[in-house]
């Protein structure tokens, strides 16, 4: 089933679940490098099966996203695509690895909200405030706190912001209050959320809602979970 978009096939094009999971990193990334795209929703088993035998999927897997003549999935790589593309992978070999280096330790972070509507969501939340909050909030808080621009790594956006921003947004959807004694990271996260295209994706229709009965029925069924 075709999403929302114009359906023009100069544009990119993510073919993923009408949900969060995996996808949602790379429309995030979409939108802070500003790039419109068109989304393409799996809602059964053949369509997924098509992709994999049409040779679209290198690994069998969505997300898949088609640009410039590409189709590229591994969701890290094609948000790295994004960033190397738009110059928001830092300036400098040094920026570069902290920028990385970032993002890896808040993709881990973000990780811990995955399995919600998946699994028992009581033991994922409480993992998430036993285990994730006590480490990442005070490390990318001291992080910022270093910062004179507000961003995490140099004096631009960069992907490391986007995957933080997006796991702060989790934590205050899923555990409300928890960012209270991080005054850094409610002023990064309110920063980043009012950039033009970011405020526009998030409250726009591309930007998805928590994890439905319906989409977690939805992955399943495709997924043959
Ligand atoms: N490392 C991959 C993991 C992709 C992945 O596990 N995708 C799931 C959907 S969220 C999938 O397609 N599973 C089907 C399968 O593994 O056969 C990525 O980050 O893109």
């Amino acid at each position: 089933m075709e999403g929302q978009g114009s359906g023009d096939q100069s544009m990119a094009k993510l073919t993923y679940f009408n949900g969060r999971g995996l996808g949602e990193s790379v429309r995030f990334m979409l939108a802070a490098a500003g790039v419109p795209f068109t989304e393409s929703f799996m809602t059964e088993k053949e369509q997924i099966e098509k992709l994999r035998t049409d040779g679209k999927l290198t690994f069998m897997q969505l997300p898949l996203l088609e640009i410039d003549g590409l189709c590229l999935v591994q969701s890290r790589s094609i948000v790295r695509y994004l960033a190397r593309k738009h110059g928001m992978d830092g300036k400098t070999p040094e920026e570069k690895a902290r920028v990385d280096i970032l993002t890896e330790g808040g993709r881990d972070f973000l990780t811990y909200f995955y399995p919600l509507g998946f699994l028992s969501d009581e033991e994922t939340l409480a993992k998430i405030k036993t285990k994730a909050l006590p480490r990442y909030l005070p490390i990318f808080g001291k992080i910022l706190s270093a910062s004179s621009s507000g961003y995490l790594v140099g004096d631009s956006l960069t992907y490391a912001d986007m995957i933080l921003l997006e796991a702060l947004l989790n934590t205050e959807e899923f555990l409300p209050g928890s960012l209270n004694d991080f005054p850094k990271l409610q002023e990064f996260k309110d920063k980043i959320s009012s950039l033009p295209q970011i405020k526009a994706f998030l409250e726009g229709p591309q930007r998805k809602p928590k994890n439905t009965p319906e989409y977690v029925a939805t992955v399943k069924r495709v997924l043959d979970m």
